[in-house]
């Protein structure tokens, strides 16, 4: 029977392999695929925490979540079949005129093994290209991520798109290494992260307040 301890023990680790194999034994056995996604995001909610107190850094953080992500991808065809989704959609990317994207990559994968779907607009994105995808897949999130204070200042103009389109309910999150919360509630942001973990916190408190 298919160990459902040794599939959170191997996202944590970041053991590809053995995640990838615990999750085919458990879709064979038919076990129901809510357990065995509970199990993964168990694996990420740790790894998220080891992170905060320095246990653990951004090279392991990647690794537990790829291991994730190829997990993931063996169960997804069950949980569409199912008719199980994530309760929540995302779209995520990187401010115009920045082309930094290894934070917004790590955040895009917490989010995902937090069960958020998530549309990654990639990098250089303006106002119009994330109001259109948050309208396209009916976002609950729109995240943007700035690494330059040059390119932090477009922030407000998402912000502020965002609030003009028929996106009533739509809660932006911000981050990235020159963002501050200071900032974050200067340009009426509903929320900011420090970090790919605490972005998962921040997009929940978010959707909490919605
Ligand atoms: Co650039 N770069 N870079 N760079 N680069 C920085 C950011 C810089 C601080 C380096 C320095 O001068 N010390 C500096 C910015 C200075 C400033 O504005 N304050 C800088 C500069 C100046 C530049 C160029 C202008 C250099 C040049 O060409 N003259 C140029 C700009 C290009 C452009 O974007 N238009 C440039 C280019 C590049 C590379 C392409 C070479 C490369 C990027 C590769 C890539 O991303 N694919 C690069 C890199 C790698 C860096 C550093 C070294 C590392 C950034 C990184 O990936 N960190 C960086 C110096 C540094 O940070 N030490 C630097 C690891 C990553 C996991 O952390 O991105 O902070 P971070 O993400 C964190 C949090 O910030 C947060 O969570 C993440 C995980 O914990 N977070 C969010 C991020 N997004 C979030 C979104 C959220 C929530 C949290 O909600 C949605």
């Amino acid at each position: 029977m298919a160990n459902l301890g040794a599939l959170t023990e191997a996202i944590e680790a970041g053991d590809r392999a053995s995640a990838v194999r615990i999750t085919r034994e458990a879709v064979e056995e038919g076990l129901d695929p809510r357990t065995v996604l509970a199990a993964m995001t168990t694996a990420m909610e740790v790894i998220g925490a080891r992170f905060q107190c320095q246990e653990i850094y951004v090279p392991e953080m990647l690794i537990s979540a790829r291991a994730m992500k190829e997990a993931t991808a063996v169960l997804e065809p069950v949980l569409v079949q199912a008719g199980i989704r994530p309760e929540h959609t995302a779209v995520i990317g990187t401010i115009k005129g920045d082309l930094h994207d290894i934070g917004k990559n790590l955040v895009g994968m917490m989010w995902k093994g937090a069960s958020i779907e998530v549309i990654d607009l990639g990098t250089n994105v303006g106002p119009e290209r994330f109001v259109e995808a948050a309208k396209e897949h009916g976002a609950h999130i729109v995240g943007i991520s700035a690494l330059l204070t040059t390119t932090m200042v477009g922030m407000k103009d998402v912000v502020a798109a965002i609030r003009a389109a028929d996106l009533a309910g739509v809660k932006v999150i911000v981050g990235g290494a020159p963002v501050t919360q200071d900032y974050a509630d200067q340009i009426g942001a509903d929320g900011y992260a420090s970090d790919a973990a605490s972005a998962v916190e921040a997009a929940r408190k978010a959707l909490r307040g919605a």
